[in-house]
């Protein structure tokens, strides 16, 4: 079923393995083939982001957009809004996705006022509901753009003029208030302009503060609106501020607890966000799984010889294997989350074939990862090694530690006694890259 013609040349993607060479297939991605006992589509639960995918056109800062698409009429409206709604659909189904994730400014422009911009928001809401109905693709989240228009440049709830303040109270009321009407199954907080670019004109504190306030206001009117999906934030460094307040996901966490937050949010981990704070993907993931706080995955991948959000569709399964390895660490894995590609071809890959190719590898990137990490799980080696490292803990004076049973005065006689410590075992890294290797 399409809605329109504009992807009548490309053939519904579907699993044809590894041997296959065409490029409109999946090579790994199977949706029902169960993998550790749960369909692959259940584990990944992949979405099209309605951003990068339809309403960016690769313009940069030396150059307009280039990707011209057939759909588009070039305006902003609302007519436009409407009409590209059903090439969005047509093009998610094609791809056999079966979530998508958008901005209140991704699907519809704003109006004069703000109860027109309201008015805007409700009158596509309507349509995505329709098509959401009519095709079984469902909300994975939905979020307000509180970065892009002049009045949030100096921040949104971080802002110093408490006008801005109260217009982002109405984009998040209305934003949750649209997601539950569409069966959003999270809303993500992603704090673009939540920083500051000078110190010097800059109170942190009453900056955080106001955040801590926003927070707790959309926790109590999700509360009452009865909006039951996951609130998650999605930490990033820098870009566009100097400095974000949501830097990594250790911060956020911190951030949380200081202000009894933890318990309503979760996060949402982006790849070339958590490099853009210096860490590594994984890194991310694991500080998450480790708090049970990892709540959704906005996939994609920098460039390791330049350091800024180069937001490219994820190829490096590998990476994504280990990622698995730490993902299903949690108890349900990613929950109500799922794999969001917040990612763009580049500016030169002008076209429609470009964004199925773009998805199709950032699919399999995660499906390759996730039957490498089924390998690793069902051979056991990797777990039974961790396990051993630690086990000093699993009986005698180390079970006494974990279990809260000794103080510093009974170990000091424990280790006195002895007289030195029980040799250390290898940590064998490059055992473990070899075991790692032969599973890839
Ligand atoms: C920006 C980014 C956003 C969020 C949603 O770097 O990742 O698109 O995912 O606001
Ligand atoms: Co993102």
């Amino acid at each position: 079923m399409a809605f329109t013609k504009h992807f009548a040349s490309i053939p519904q993607i579907t699993y044809e393995g590894a041997e296959s060479d065409n490029p409109f297939a999946y090579k790994y991605f199977n949706p029902d083939e169960k993998i550790l006992g749960k369909k692959m589509k259940d584990h990944m639960r992949n979405a099209v982001c309605y951003w990068h995918t339809f309403r960016g056109t690769a313009l940069d800062i030396f150059g307009p957009g280039t990707l011209v698409r057939p759909w588009e009429d070039g305006t902003n409206s609302q007519e436009m809004a409407l009409k590209r709604t059903e090439v969005v659909f047509d093009f998610i189904t094609k791809l056999g996705v079966e979530y998508y994730c958008f901005h209140d400014r991704d699907v519809a422009p704003e109006g004069a006022n703000v109860a027109e911009t309201n008015k805007n928001l409700w009158q596509v809401a309507e349509k995505l509901k329709q098509l959401q109905k009519a095709s079984g693709v469902k909300l994975l989240w939905g979020t307000a753009n509180m970065f892009s228009h002049p009045r949030f440049s100096q921040g949104a709830a971080s802002t110093p003029n408490a006008d801005v303040f109260a217009y982002c109270a109405n984009s998040v009321k209305e934003a949750i208030d649209v997601t539950k009407f569409l069966g959003g199954e999270n809303y993500v907080f992603w704090g673009g302009r939540e920083g500051y670019n000078s110190l010097l004109n800059t109170d942190m504190g009453r900056e955080q503060a106001h955040i801590a306030k926003f927070f707790q206001m959309a926790v109590d009117y999700a509360k009452k609106a009865k909006f039951d999906g996951q609130f998650l934030i999605e930490p990033k460094a820098c870009e566009p501020t100097k400095h974000q307040y949501d830097f990594d996901s250790a911060t956020v966490l911190g951030f949380l607890r200081k202000n009894g937050l933890d318990k309503h949010f979760k996060l949402n981990i982006e790849q070339n966000h958590a490099t853009l704070a210096g860490h590594d993907f994984n890194h991310e993931l694991a500080v998450c799984v480790a708090d049970n706080a990892l709540g959704s995955i906005d996939s994609n991948r920098g460039d390791v010889m330049n350091g800024w959000d180069t937001d490219q569709f994820p190829n490096d399964y590998r990476e994504c294997a280990q990622s698995w390895g730490i993902i299903l660490k949690q108890k349900g894995g990613l929950g109500t989350g799922g794999l969001n590609y917040d990612a763009k071809v580049r500016r030169d890959s002008y076209d429609i074939e470009d964004m199925f190719y773009a998805h199709i590898c950032g699919i399999d990137t995660w499906a390759r990862g996730l039957r490498i990490a089924a390998k690793i799980a069902a051979d056991g080696e990797l777990d039974k090694f961790v396990k051993a490292r630690y086990s000093s803990y699993d009986k005698g004076i180390g079970k006494e530690i974990e279990t809260g049973k000794t103080d510093f005065e009974k170990l000091q006689a424990y280790i006195l006694k002895k007289g030195e410590a029980a040799p250390l075992a290898s940590a064998r890294q490059e055992y473990l890259e070899n075991l790692f290797n032969k599973y890839c």
